[in-house]
């Protein structure tokens, strides 16, 4: 196929793609057609990405917001109590069901790649294996990431250690972790210690919940960051949510800042969910509560967005559309400033890849996997703005999802 004046991510001038056996195989800026080859003209001056990646989300609770109840004071406790009560209602088929729907959601706008936790607080690990089989059979259309989520801890849990354990001989590909729900801050430290063993043993990534909480003193993240530096897993490591830190006092960040960056480890922001349930102990002024984002990507530090939640008990609303996140994230870390605006896909494409360890086959370049999206804009901010469908998803050169451009009439 020969993809005719399109716009490669924000350059000045369209560009022909020549795509053959699922590759690029070259990127000009006008390709004659060779013989009987396909041109497709439909999309001249609009804008071809890379796809979209969900760095965050958890699939496994997705969709069942309202079951048995609502979450109605917006905590991140009450949401969790409101986890425990479906629980009940797991089989691997309801999973799979619903966790294949949610992906659905995904494919159609625009999303490859994701990085789902999975809670593994569960002596059965219904959800583990169900979605642990799904990922086999959307291997073609989706590549999936399974983090084993210990929901309230490896060592404030019966078998924490046990199951997390389980979950990554199982197959999951990270370990998590969640440093501030543990009881005490003794189990907090020692619980990180816990899941840096095993994901060395096993050779797993890491990605830990860490100070999803509006405690100033909740300081689970120094110890992720260090472990990381000391064990030289560096980049392998993500700290999700960080929270607390829009809540840290500015010289305890300073000094915090110096291990961030020597980690090398990334972080993820869900704009969304930490600005719903973050605050929600405060009266007035009432915390943004998400993470810094600005200035840890000021210091050269990866930073991606993720939804997290898909209506589900921590999230109401939810898409899985990962310009939302991105919208949400710009307004609520004060980064609307032109170069901001423009490249701000970066957290949800190239950021995002960082932080699944994707390394260099993601992307678009000649010899790599024609693996790409068409947005109904010409340029990201557009896109941006106008909320822009995905108009093709592409993966290994095969259309696996597509959208009619929206029509609009005014009459005057
Ligand atoms: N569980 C948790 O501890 N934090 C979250 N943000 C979600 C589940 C969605
Ligand atoms: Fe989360």
């Amino acid at each position: 196929m020969l993809l005719k004046q399109v716009y490669l991510e924000h350059a000045k001038e369209p560009a022909d793609i020549r795509i053959s056996d699922g590759k690029f195989e070259k990127i000009g800026p006008d390709l004659a057609p060779l013989p009987g080859e396909e041109v497709e003209e439909g999309f001249a001056g609009k804008m071809v990405l890379p796809p979209f990646i969900e760095s965050h989300v958890h699939l496994d609770t997705c969709l069942t917001a309202g079951r048995p109840r609502w979450n109605l004071s917006g905590t991140l406790f009450e949401g969790i109590q409101c986890w425990e009560e479906y629980k009940p209602f797991l089989t691997k088929q309801e999973v799979k069901e619903r966790v294949g729907q949610a992906i659905r959601l995904q494919a159609g706008n625009g999303i490859q790649h994701v990085r789902t936790h999975v809670d593994i607080n569960d002596p059965k690990l219904t959800a583990l294996e169900a979605i642990l089989e799904l990922r086999e059979e959307v291997r073609d259309y989706m590549d999936i990431q399974i983090v084993a989520f210990p929901q309230y801890g490896i060592l404030s849990y019966p078998n924490g250690r046990e199951l997390l354990e389980q979950a990554l001989k199982m197959g999951a590909d990270a370990a998590g972790a969640i440093p501030h729900f543990e009881f005490t801050r003794e189990y907090s430290v020692e619980s990180l210690n816990i899941c840096f063993e095993l994901a060395q043993k096993y050779g797993k990534l890491i990605d830990v919940h860490c100070d999803e909480i509006d405690d100033e003193a909740s300081r689970g993240l120094e110890t992720v960051a260090t472990r990381a530096y000391e064990t030289g897993m560096g980049d392998m490591v993500t700290a999700s949510h960080t929270t607390a830190m829009h809540s840290y006092n500015n010289a305890y960040v300073i000094r915090l800042m110096r291990i961030l960056k020597m980690s090398g480890m990334n972080f993820v922001a869900n704009p969304c969910v930490n600005v719903h349930l973050g605050g929600r102990a405060d009266t007035y002024p009432k915390r943004r509560s998400m993470t810094r984002v600005k200035e840890l990507t000021a210091e050269g530090i990866n930073v991606s967005f993720g939804s997290d939640d898909i209506f589900d008990p921590w999230n109401p609303l939810g898409n899985g559309k990962m310009r939302d996140q991105v919208f949400m994230g710009l307004y609520t870390g004060h980064m609307l400033g032109y170069e901001e605006i423009v490249n701000s896909y970066r957290f949800v494409t190239y950021n995002a890849a960082r932080t699944l360890h994707l390394g260099d086959a993601y992307g678009i370049a000649e010899g790599k996997d024609a693996d790409f999206v068409i947005l109904d804009a010409g340029n990201w901010y557009d896109a941006l703005n106008y909320d822009a469908a995905v108009l093709r998803s592409y993966r290994h050169g095969r259309l696996i999802a597509s959208a009619q451009p929206a029509r609009k009439e005014v009459l005057f």
